[in-house]
């Protein structure tokens, strides 16, 4: 089968040096329902006037086709991703070929977590999760640094080998090692509780469990095979889910400004509307404003410099005239899936995307040239909101800029909402 879209992981694996935890897995999953698409092991198919569902085993709830969970529990599902639901209850397109963080959590004085996804673009210009990275941080009382948390990291990375036949790759990271093959399935961490990986080879799940916190989390790679013969349906849904046990935590307290949002809120909507976004580019803004420069990774280093620039850049109405143009070129899937025809490697839209913030925060011709001129060359159509973007009227901005404009600095919100505000 042709090798279609960029070529993957190549950044990604020359950061994690030492070798991986290699786990292939093959299962049809549970019963097919309808046409197209398979139940997971434990659910039951129901047929009601000719529709097709997969339902849950009681008394759990969720999507039969990727994840089931106890109701009282705080779960983010990320389907077919761009499609995010959120503690919230409320759906978000999170459109964007980055890592992004997607959930922050504390659940006692001592223990810290921090859920990350990288998304992929696949054919048809549709972008689905290919890795999941949790870190979790306990309070090391010996210590007297600034920071004195211990952290471990588990960070797995999913793809197909064919169709049908899943890949998942692992590497674990403690606080002072680099990247390293797991070769036990269960770590501890600095206080003693574990972090245990585990494959369901029936299902094609990767699952990461820290029950210390009450977190679960799996994870399903899309089949990029079944994806490309057809791309209406894959027959088993991808996606993430993550769960937090209310009843081993009762004092969780989520992160505000991750789009997972918490509980009891914010609305991102009204917050999208605020700053006169739609949801879906307010969703894009946050996976820039809200990830701490110090967290990120440089496996994907042009990704890691939108995330600078637009905080050094953009001011704070620049912020949003910015994203409600450049978002377009993550979030148009028109556009989308152009670029993904064309062979391009996983930096080509950071960087496009950067030529954007510079043409539109830095008001730079130059950079805006360069933007219209790589579109040009690859043979896409400009989104609707760049075709707008007229180069001529813009200065020579970003040059003085990065020289000599003082950085726009913006605190790290750390606005926690509880679990019981429920
Ligand atoms: C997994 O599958 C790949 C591709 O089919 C194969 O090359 C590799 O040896 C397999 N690895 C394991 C650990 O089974
Ligand atoms: C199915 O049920 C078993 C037994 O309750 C459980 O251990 C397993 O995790 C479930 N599998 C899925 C995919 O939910
Ligand atoms: C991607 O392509 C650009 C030029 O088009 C090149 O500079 C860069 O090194 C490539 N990156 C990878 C990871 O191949
Ligand atoms: C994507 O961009 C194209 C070209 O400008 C435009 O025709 C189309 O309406 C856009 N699609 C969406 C969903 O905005
Ligand atoms: C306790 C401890 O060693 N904490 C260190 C963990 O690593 C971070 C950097 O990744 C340091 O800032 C902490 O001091």
């Amino acid at each position: 089968m042709e090798l279609f879209i960029f070529v993957a992981f190549l950044a990604v694996e020359a950061v994690l040096v030492s070798g991986q935890l290699v786990t292939n897995t093959s299962g049809d999953s549970g019963e097919l329902c309808g046409k197209y698409h398979h139940c997971l092991t434990n659910s039951t198919c129901l047929r009601t006037k000719g529709d097709y569902s997969c339902v849950c085993p009681a008394p759990m709830k969720g999507n039969a086709k990727l994840g089931c969970v106890l109701d009282d529990s705080a779960t983010v599902f990320v389907q077919a991703d761009p499609h995010l639901k959120n503690l919230y209850n409320q759906f978000v397109s999170v459109s964007t070929p980055c890592r992004y963080r997607v959930m922050e959590f504390f659940t006692t004085e001592t223990h810290l977590a921090r859920i990350y996804l990288d998304n992929y673009l696949y054919h048809g210009g549709v972008y689905y999760t290919n890795i999941i990275e949790a870190r979790i941080a306990v309070l090391d009382e010996s210590s007297t640094g600034e920071d004195n948390r211990k952290w471990l990291s588990v960070l797995i990375e999913g793809d197909t080998t064919s169709e049908g036949h899943y890949q998942f790759k692992e590497w674990r990271k403690t606080n002072s090692s680099d990247w390293m093959t797991p070769s036990e399935q269960t770590q501890f961490m600095a206080d003693g509780s574990e972090v245990i990986t585990e494959y369901d080879h029936v299902n094609n799940l990767a699952i990461i469990e820290v029950a210390a916190i009450g977190l679960r989390m799996w994870f399903r790679p899309v089949d990029k095979f079944a994806l490309e013969r057809n791309p209406e349906c894959v027959p088993q849904v991808p996606g993430v889910v993550m769960t937090v046990d209310k009843g081993k935590s009762a004092s969780t307290q989520f992160s505000a400004v991750d789009l997972s949002s918490t509980p009891g809120g914010p609305d991102l909507r009204q917050f999208a509307t605020g700053l006169g976004m739609s949801i879906n580019m307010y969703a894009i803004f946050l996976t820039l404003y809200s990830s701490p420069l110090d967290e990120i990774d440089s496996h994907c280093p042009a990704c890691d410099k939108a995330n600078i620039e637009f905080k050094r850049l953009c001011s704070a109405t620049d912020m949003s005239k910015s994203i409600n143009v450049c978002g377009h070129l993550y979030h148009n899937q028109t556009f989308l899936a152009c670029i993904a025809k064309q062979n391009l490697n996983e930096t080509f839209l950071p960087h496009i995307f950067n030529d954007c913030l510079y043409a539109t925060c830095g008001n730079s011709k130059t950079d805006c040239q360069a933007l219209k001129a790589h579109i040009k060359r690859v043979g896409c159509k400009e989104p609707e909101p760049l075709q707008q973007l007229d180069c001529g009227v813009l200065g020579d901005g970003v040059t003085v800029m990065r020289k000599g404009a003082a950085p726009v600095v913006y605190k790290e919100v750390h606005d926690h909402k509880t679990f019981d505000h429920m």
